[in-house]
């Protein structure tokens, strides 16, 4: 059951696209009245294993950078040396769909000019999806302890009248 839940959630991986509608830009040319911010975007988002993450962007003014953490938070990179960042993922006609196939935090920066230091950046959480898990143990649990439980004061009272009866005859019969 628990496997036929995981195969199912992997077909049925959310579409997480980048900044919605607003897409994949500089925040501030969004405009004002935007508050585009990707940190804020990232948090009402729930990333499970397998979901897809799209970043929509204009071809040939925006990048999409894998990068590791420090390289994320000072945006130590360029886009024209390999050293510093993991990935390219970067696609000349403006759409990039990724796999988020390992549950692990997952960073990506614009690779032009200072796009990056402007906020042009994201970061994301991939959590294996434990939830569906839980409530299905959860589920199943009460039914476990209430067979139990209805069980358990018949198998009490049998041993303890058992043991008071071996009590009694040792009384009686002290010799036995
Ligand atoms: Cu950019």
């Amino acid at each position: 059951m628990w496997a036929i839940a995981e195969v199912t959630r992997g077909v049925q991986g959310a579409d997480h696209i980048v900044g919605a509608n607003r897409g994949w830009q500089v925040p501030a040319d969004a405009g004002p009245d935007a508050h585009l911010n990707y940190t804020v975007w990232a948090s009402k988002e729930t990333f499970l294993l397998d979901d897809e993450l799209t970043f929509n962007y204009q071809r040939n003014v925006h990048s999409v950078f894998e990068v590791n953490y420090s390289t994320f938070v000072n945006c130590s990179f360029s886009m024209w040396y390999g050293n510093d960042w993991i990935y390219n993922w970067t696609n000349r006609g403006g759409k990039t769909k990724l796999i988020l196939n390992e549950s692990r935090p997952y960073y990506f920066a614009c690779g032009m000019g200072d796009h990056c230091r402007q906020g042009m950046k994201v970061a994301i959480n991939v959590t294996h999806n434990t939830t569906k898990n839980s409530t299905s143990n959860l589920s199943s649990k009460p039914k476990d302890t209430s067979l139990a439980s209805s069980h358990m004061p018949l198998l009490g009272t049998l041993i303890w009248s058992q043991l008071l009866l071996f009590l009694f005859v040792r009384l009686l019969y002290p010799s036995i």
